[in-house]
């Protein structure tokens, strides 16, 4: 007799964490996410599913991050992690929206059993689940129903505490590839912190020694992580962690962080007096998968250097390596961008690199990534990484170089990809990248961003009464519904030299968002005020509307 759900304990769990009857849950770009208060149900079924989801894979470690990113400190979410660190394998996004919204708990356990045997997933076998949350209040209730889901599935859990998001999937990656000729490195935060610290210095080893760099931590869980990290750095780098008031409340992600950065294109308050004409610096965001730069002109101008400043730096300093290794035949570096990528980014990327454009979400760019030799990914709001195939990372450490220059560009190569969190974007990863290239280059702010000009741009928010009704296609740049709008968009953008806009759904907050570029920069504010304007009145819009 096949081994069977246990429904009792399940059973008895559930009606302890009862699903509120008014909510519709999803899993979206990253997980479920809305207000940390109403996610009680939902965590205690992540729990079983991961549960399920490991013995699906034969007992292999799945992860489970506890965060809300980007969103208000209200807020919290969940997302499930594959057993290589990268995202939940699309399929089960829907076996996981299905069960977080059965209505009762013998609904729950119907659609348990429906998954069971769909998915024709062996009970007898072990499970095994490494779990982490980032420094939100609701965090440790949320963790405590998880675990609950953990219990009553009977899956073996680790708890990793208060951590990245990044960190999270390193462990989930270094758990599974253990021993084996894969591995990842030691699964412990301070085996991620020994491998990256350990490759930056090898990197910036002989190079003139770098300013310290200001960090705006987003009052996240990124503070403590910066703060170890600098510990592992020696003088190599000096960090300056700036917001990092874990525990005031409200300070999460409040007027400060990567998102705050991007949306707002200006310099988080609290940084300004302290950094100086000619300085940089970077923000995070709240679990620290997202970086963007900055720095100030001498005339005290800000200048945003985003996911698309950091993919062309990046993806430039790769290709210089490749070929000067001797192996631009064999490996060819390409990149992914989505549709909010700025399009004299495109432009310039495109002119030396194959570039693919593909939907918001860092599992899109990350698949599309996968199908380079080395796959640069960063999505504009600073969200990215780089991946070596298997072949590749064989090719670096079995190529014979012929000349001392190849032997030094191979060796740059070797240690870029033990200082690339390749599981998930990393800001600290990230910016430990950037500071690599810039060192090497030699290149100040100034010098990094005249890569290219970006083209003005506008990013604005608008609450509608449904974000539901909003479907795109071609990579989310044109509408399919609500019927009609997308020709009225088309119509207005015509009107602007250099015009470009599209609207598309969030994932992860309450908002459809739309995106404007054009030639002037009041011109980009303007379309894209005005394509918001049409969004709300095709679809009637909230009166909370707040464009950003
Ligand atoms: C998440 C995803 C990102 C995405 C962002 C915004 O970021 O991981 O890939 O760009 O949400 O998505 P949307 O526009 O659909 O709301 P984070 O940093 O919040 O986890």
């Amino acid at each position: 007799m096949p081994a069977q759900l246990p429904v009792e304990a399940i059973s008895t769990l559930s009606e302890l964490h009862p699903k509120p009857s008014h909510i519709r849950y999803q899993y979206g770009t990253a997980g479920f996410r809305t207000l940390g208060s109403v996610l009680d149900s939902v965590l205690f079924r992540v729990g079983i599913i991961a549960g399920l989801r490991s013995k699906k894979l034969d007992g292999k470690t799945i992860g489970v991050m506890v965060t809300a990113s980007h969103n208000p400190e209200p807020d919290n979410g969940v997302k499930l992690v594959d057993p290589r660190g990268e995202m939940l394998e699309a399929a089960w996004e829907a076996h996981a929206t299905n069960l977080a919204n059965a209505a009762t708990t013998e609904d729950f356990i119907n659609a348990l059993d429906t998954l069971v045997r769909v998915a024709k997933i062996d009970l007898s076998k072990p499970s095994r689940v490494v779990y982490a949350r980032d420094t939100r209040p609701s965090g440790p209730s949320l963790v405590a129903a998880f675990e609950d889901g953990l219990k009553a599935i009977g899956a073996e859990g680790r708890n990793a505490g208060v951590t990245t998001t990044p960190i999270l999937h390193y462990l989930v990656r270094a758990i599974n590839t253990k021993g084996k000729k894969d591995e990842y490195g030691v699964d412990s935060e301070e085996g991620y912190f020994t491998k990256l610290s350990g490759a930056f210095q090898k990197l910036v080893a002989g190079k003139t020694a770098l300013p310290p760099l200001i960090i705006d931590c987003a009052n996240g869980v990124g503070a403590e992580a910066v703060q170890k990290m600098s510990g592992y750095l020696g003088d190599s780098i000096k960090l300056i962690p700036y917001n990092a008031s874990t525990t005031t409340p409200g300070a999460l992600n409040n007027a400060c962080g990567a998102d705050f950065v991007k949306t707002t294109q200006k310099l988080p308050p609290s940084l300004a007096g302290d950094i100086k004409p000619g300085q940089r610096a970077c923000s995070l965001d709240g679990d620290a998968d997202r970086l963007m730069y900055y720095y100030l002109d001498d005339q005290n101008q800000f200048h945003m250097l985003d996911g698309d400043k950091i993919s062309s730096l990046v993806a430039g300093f790769i290709v210089d390596l490749v070929k000067i290794a001797g192996l631009d035949r064999t490996i060819r570096v390409g990149v992914v961008q989505t549709a909010y990528a700025n399009g004299s980014s495109t432009k310039y990327l495109a002119e030396r690199l194959p570039v693919r454009c593909v939907p918001t979400g860092v599992k899109h760019l990350h698949h599309a990534a996968e199908h380079f030799e080395v796959g640069v990914y960063f999505e504009a709001n600073g969200h990215g990484t780089v991946l070596f195939s298997p072949e590749t990372l064989q090719t670096l450490a079995t190529h014979e170089p012929s000349t001392p220059a190849q032997s030094t560009a191979l060796n740059h190569l070797r240690n870029l990809t033990l200082l690339i969190n390749q599981t998930v974007g990393d800001a600290i990863s990230d910016l430990l990248l950037v500071e690599t290239v810039l060192a090497h280059k030699s290149y100040s702010g100034a010098e990094w961003d005249s890569l290219y000009v970006d083209l003005p741009n506008r990013l604005v928010k608008v609450v509608v009464a449904d974000r539901h009704v909003f479907h795109t296609e071609d990579a989310e740049r044109r509408l399919v519904s609500p019927k009609g709008l997308q020709a009225k968009i088309d119509a207005l953008v015509k009107r602007y030299d250099g015009g470009r806009s599209f609207v598309r759904p969030s994932g992860t907050e309450d908002v459809v968002r739309v995106y404007a570029e054009a030639m002037i920069k009041s011109q980009a504010d303007e379309l894209a005020f005005r394509v918001a304007g049409l969004v709300y009145d095709e679809t009637g819009g909230d009166p909370n509307t707040r464009p950003r």
